[in-house]
């Protein structure tokens, strides 16, 4: 059995859906959560110079996306063909053009350039949440081919830190997208992690 060891900061952000898809695919891993003052130490030896990286057997893989796809690749979250992992990806850059335009607005220090990234953000936000819940209505609950991938698991580990950036609930009045968090947050074992998760800022 490979070792797993997956290193980021002690949020939800671009770690949470690879914890999701470790605890739903149900392999073991250590979760080592970085206090920031940690970091300038870390960051020399990470790929990139970035987080998360997961280790398997001690080996670094970085970029977040990539480190998902692997891991639902194996474990048949990727969707049944080459049409649905298609499907699948499609979601996911959408779903996360829409957390980087969040997250840019969100880290931006200057003023002036903050309000302005805000401004389109906020105003892409309702139209892709829009779409989302349509996409899921037409799929039987899920974002593609009514099951289970890791485009349910992503999008709502992006939930929380969606939410708190923006200081709104992501899904209000998105009855079909509400549905699918609290569904995808009682599969048993992702139940079991997120009773027992450190309380974190987002
Ligand atoms: N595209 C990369 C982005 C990684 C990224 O931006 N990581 C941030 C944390 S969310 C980071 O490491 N920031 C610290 C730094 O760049 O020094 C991914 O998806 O993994």
């Amino acid at each position: 059995m490979p070792t797993y060891k997956l290193i980021y900061f002690n949020v939800t952000g671009l770690g949470e859906p690879i914890r999701l898809l470790l605890h739903q695919s149900g392999i073991k891993f250590e979760d080592k959560r970085m206090a920031f003052e940690e970091w300038p130490d870390v960051k020399p030896k990470m790929p990139m110079g970035q987080v998360p990286v997961l280790e398997i057997d001690g080996k670094p893989h970085h970029q977040s996306k990539a480190i998902c796809r692997l891991i639902a690749r194996k474990n048949n979250l990727y969707g049944a063909n080459e049409e649905e992992s298609y499907q699948i990806d499609a979601t996911i850059e959408t779903i996360d053009d829409l957390r980087q335009a969040i997250s840019q607005y969100y880290w931006e220090e200057d003023p002036a350039f903050k309000a302005r990234l805000k401004e389109t953000a906020l105003k892409k936000l309702p139209v892709y949440v829009d779409k989302f819940e349509e996409q899921v209505k037409k799929n039987g609950g899920f974002f593609v081919g009514g099951k289970l991938t890791w485009a349910d698991l992503m999008y709502t580990g992006y939930t929380e830190t969606l939410s708190a950036m923006t200081e709104s609930e992501l899904n209000k009045d998105h009855p079909e997208l509400q549905k699918l968090v609290a569904k995808v947050r009682a599969l048993p074992n992702i139940k079991a992690y997120l009773d027992k998760r450190p309380k974190t800022l987002f």
